[in-house]
């Protein structure tokens, strides 16, 4: 008999999987395991592909889109796959869930939303498919026509993190389809489960072999040999900003891949003191806690008016005592588990900064006593200077640095201070406050009195060093084309050579 965790099964023996290349699921000769972060239980072995493995799933997407075999079918067909892995996606949703908290340790109910969001990006992309089109030039006088074809760029390598390992596969795979390019995955390696159960749910939708396909394995060795690949037309990474980083050399020394990154943030909150403090500090609390802070746009930054800076902390710590951590598996549980044990060590080392750097703990700062699973107390520090480390690097934890501003300017200069730009958050009742916030602020993606909302229907991405181009919405099936201008002589050309 399994054990149970709130009424859920824990898997007695790990589920194994095979990787899949070209519609077949072949075996690794070499496993790995992943114990439950939450439970300490093993739950999966996946295999440490082999870059021989790598060559065959590189080729086997390279066949696919070269013989057109998917950028050949009309949008409307594409679509029709996208909506069926839609609708495989509603009835594998327990499935895909469970396996996302066992891997992860995020909450079950967190992890239902997300599955609910990736449904949406399929159907949202579906639409991208049918109505993707270049443009015409029909003002180039009377003898020549012109006009722009957007053709999928080809090959696309896709590195995915362990943060949300099936969310932000959904916010770039149905995107890739619709573009009609094919593709090779590499998912984080202690969270492959959901990407590789993705692949029988897209087959079973009517995808062709050979356009998705799976390796696992480490980064170091498999992501490294994907980023390096010269089969690889372009390379999509969502990670930390040191790998970032090494995919740009890796591109410029094999063959000028074309890149999209979205990297790490410093996410600013700015809330002015003619805000709904309560409303705010709801927002505040949220936005740090969420997923435990391993959220590349959690709002990591708290930029608070100096007027009501006092009162704002006090609801907000009385806010954030109230979130309950705990066993994901517990329907009631707001924040689960610290998804590794290194990303756990980096946290309570920032913590341990903060109070060494001189900042004030107001709320949380250790870890919970818990008989297995690491967990810790969403955590407010006060009194935070811009020097410290705890203001200027990710910390990826749900540990928030509170700043305190007397004017707008003020604000914006601290909100701008920082190396990262993906996304900022501001609360005012004051439309020009919050409007100049909005236009002056560094982000990608901008909350104005709410935090972490929007759909599949509006792009992600980062300024500065958070990275480059765009995922989801339209613009994110465009970046997966390359444009072709097209010239068109009407009548006769008037010759260079005369007769
Ligand atoms: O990320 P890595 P890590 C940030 C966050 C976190 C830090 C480290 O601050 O604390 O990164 O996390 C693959 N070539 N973010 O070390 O290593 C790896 O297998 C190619 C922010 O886990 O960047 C995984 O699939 N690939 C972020 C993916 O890269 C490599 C999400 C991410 O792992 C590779 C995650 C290499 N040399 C971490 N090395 C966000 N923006 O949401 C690793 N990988």
């Amino acid at each position: 008999m399994d054990e149970m965790a709130h009424g859920v099964a824990l898997p007695e023996t790990p589920r194994e999987f095979g990787f899949f290349i070209d519609g077949e699921w072949r075996k690794g000769r070499d496993m790995f395991e992943r114990n439950s972060p939450s439970h300490d239980v093993t739950v999966t072995r996946t295999a440490r592909c082999t870059p021989d493995d790598l060559d065959q799933a590189v080729a086997a997407a390279r066949r696919a889109f070269d013989d057109r075999r998917w950028a050949g079918l009309p949008g409307a067909e594409r679509a029709g796959v996208l909506l069926r892995t839609a609708e495989g996606l509603r009835w594998h949703r327990e499935e895909i869930a469970r396996w996302e908290v066992l891997e992860n340790g995020k909450p079950i109910s967190q992890a239902r939303g997300e599955i609910d969001h990736c449904i949406a990006c399929f159907e949202t992309a579906a639409g991208a498919a049918r109505l993707l089109h270049g443009d015409s030039f029909n003002n180039l006088g009377d003898g020549l026509f012109g006009m722009t074809l957007r053709e999928p760029v080809g090959v696309v390598g896709l590195i995915t993190p362990w943060n949300f390992p099936f969310l932000i596969l959904c916010e770039r795979v149905p995107f890739i389809l619709a573009s009609g390019c094919t593709l090779v995955v590499k998912p984080a390696e202690v969270t492959s489960a959901t990407t590789l159960i993705l692949a029988d749910i897209l087959a079973e939708a009517g995808l062709p072999a050979g356009v998705y396909n799976v390796v696992t394995g480490s980064g170091r060795s498999i992501g490294q040999a994907l980023t390096e690949h010269a089969g690889i037309d372009m390379l999509s990474f969502t990670g930390s900003t040191a790998v970032g980083r090494s995919c740009v050399h890796a591109s410029a020394d094999s063959n000028l891949k074309k890149l999209g990154l979205e990297l790490g943030g410093k996410n600013p909150i700015i809330v002015f003191a003619d805000a709904d403090l309560e409303d705010a500090a709801d927002g505040a609390a949220f936005g740090i806690s969420f997923n435990t802070g391993q959220c590349c746009v959690s709002s990591s930054r708290l930029i608070v008016e100096r007027s009501v800076a006092a009162e704002f902390e006090r609801i907000l710590a009385e806010k954030m005592k109230k979130i309950r951590v705990g066993d994901p598996f517990d329907p009631e549980t707001q924040v689960g588990a610290i998804t590794t044990a290194s990303q756990n060590e980096t946290i309570l080392g920032y913590i341990a900064k903060g109070k060494a750097e001189g900042a004030t703990l107001l709320v949380g700062g250790e870890p919970l006593e818990s008989d297995c699973g690491r967990y810790i107390q969403p955590t407010l520090f006060s009194g935070v200077t811009p020097s410290m480390s705890i203001a200027r690097e990710e910390i990826f934890g749900p540990v928030l640095s509170s700043f305190h501003f007397d004017t707008q300017d003020e604000a914006i200069v601290l909100a701008n201070d920082t190396v990262y730009g993906l996304a900022a958050s501001v609360w005012s009742k004051n439309i020009d406050k919050a409007l100049t916030v909005t236009r002056r602020v560094q982000a990608g993606r901008f909350w104005v009195n709410t935090i972490m909302a929007g759909g599949p229907e509006t792009p992600t991405g980062g300024f500065r060093q958070s990275g480059w181009g765009r995922e989801t919405g339209l613009l994110g099936v465009e970046e997966y084309t390359q444009v072709k201008s097209v010239h068109i002589e009407i009548g006769r050309r008037s010759h260079w050579i005369s007769s």
